[in-house]
């Protein structure tokens, strides 16, 4: 590798856990910093296969459970090249879920097991860090009511989290679990000292593939 690459690092968690809030915040300080770093979310609603998730996301459509899983992969893949390309560039990627919410929201479903949901995934870019955002279902009741879309409902996110738990058992992954009931700031201390480290170790790594 000629240059330094960029890491890659995943914040993942339930509902309203701040993933999105904390990505924000982590690409301002890596900026800060003189580092480049890039935001990216998924899924990414912004492609035509983005638009089919949203669209089943806001029940404004209904998908067959094992297509829609497909497409929420598809939707990963169609972005790897971007994400490659930024990697090997030296732009650390900052992403909002990634396939672990993939496994974890599809096996929650009836009839789906966990080995079955992450073969679609399988070869994808390997986060160098995987930040799961811990949070108890009272605490995130306290930031407000659960939205309108798919998923958001207190049993779903119980299952889910119970998969997110299967899921971190398993030591290929660098899983590092983060108490998010602390404040945004102390939330995002925590964050910012294992992203750098991150960084630091991965710079002259090649990138991995994951589960693979
Ligand atoms: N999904 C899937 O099924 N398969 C897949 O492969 C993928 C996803 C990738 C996408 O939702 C849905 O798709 C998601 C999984 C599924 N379904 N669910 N649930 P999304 O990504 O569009 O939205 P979200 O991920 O559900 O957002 P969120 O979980 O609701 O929010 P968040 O990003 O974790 O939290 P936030 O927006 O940063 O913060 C929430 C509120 O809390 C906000 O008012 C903040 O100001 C406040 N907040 C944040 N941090 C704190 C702290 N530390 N203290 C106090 N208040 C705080």
């Amino acid at each position: 590798m000629a240059c330094k690459r960029g890491a890659l690092i995943v914040l993942e968690g339930v509902d309203r856990a701040g993933k999105t809030t904390q990505c924000t915040k982590l690409v301002e300080s890596f900026r800060e910093a003189g580092r480049a770093a890039h935001l990216m979310r998924f899924p990414d609603r912004t492609t035509t296969i983005g638009k089919l998730i949203s669209s089943y996301l806001e029940n404004k459509s209904d998908l067959e459970d094992h297509t829609v899983h497909l497409l929420f992969s598809a939707n990963r893949w169609e972005l790897v090249p971007l994400m490659k390309k930024k990697l090997e560039e030296g732009t650390t990627l900052i992403i909002d879920r990634y396939a672990f919410s993939g496994v974890a929201f599809t096996s929650a479903k009836p009839d789906f097991s966990i080995e079955w949901c992450k073969g679609p995934d399988v070869g994808l870019p390997k986060p160098d860090l995987v930040l799961y955002l811990q949070l108890s279902p009272d605490a995130a009741a306290q930031r407000g009511e659960f939205g309108t879309e798919r998923y958001e409902t207190s049993s779903f996110q119980q299952r889910v989290e119970g998969r997110f738990e299967q899921l971190m058992d398993e030591n290929s992954v660098n899983w590092q679990v983060i108490d998010a009931s602390q404040s945004i700031d102390e939330v995002h201390d925590n964050i910012k000292r294992l992203s750098l480290s991150a960084l630091t170790a991965a710079e002259h790594r090649p990138i991995a593939e994951l589960w693979r």
